[in-house]
């Protein structure tokens, strides 16, 4: 199975990206864990995304706040699909993340989810990668019946109260 990285642009952006990690650990997907930066480190990004898929991954996943460029700067130097995951900032809510990374020129995409959307952007990737293969792709559909009899049992007890 082919590896998703899961790259920040620093390492304050971990905590919130750690339900990122358990959910690919989770679907038994590979990973490495980077902390990147497009603008301290850009020589990093450009090297892991240049190689990336001659590495053996399938699915960038780049966290980044504030000016964040991370996502962007990956898609740049490769051809594998790149999620975006823009964190929330102090100042600005992580609106500023979520613009610096949503509004990518055309030609350039970059998949962003919510901001702060750690949890989605692993199961994105996992069904990018499922495409490819049918053991994720049956851990997919047991993910979605788990989390539909999870809502219809809150559903039975709230019917229930009132
Ligand atoms: C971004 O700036 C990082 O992704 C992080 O969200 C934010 C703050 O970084 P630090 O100053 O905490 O390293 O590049």
């Amino acid at each position: 199975m082919r590896k998703v990285a899961v790259i920040m642009g620093s390492d304050s952006d971990l905590d919130t990206m750690r339900p990122c990690i358990s959910r690919l650990k989770e679907f038994g997907v590979p990973m490495e864990v980077r902390v990147i930066s497009a603008h301290r480190t850009p020589t990093a990004a450009e090297e892991l995304a240049s190689h990336a898929r001659e590495n053996g991954f399938g699915v960038l996943i780049a966290a980044a706040g504030k000016a964040a460029h991370l996502a962007g700067v990956l898609a740049a130097y490769t051809t594998l699909p790149v999620i975006g995951v823009p964190i929330k900032t102090s100042m600005m809510g992580g609106l500023d993340s979520l613009l610096s990374m949503v509004q990518m020129p055309k030609g350039i995409p970059v998949a962003t989810v919510a901001v702060d959307g750690a949890d989605n952007a692993a199961l994105l990737a996992v069904q990018m990668l499922s495409l490819s293969d049918h053991t994720l792709a049956e851990k997919l559909a047991w993910f979605k019946q788990d989390m539909a009899a999870g809502v219809a049992a809150k559903d039975k007890k709230i019917q229930e109260a009132f």
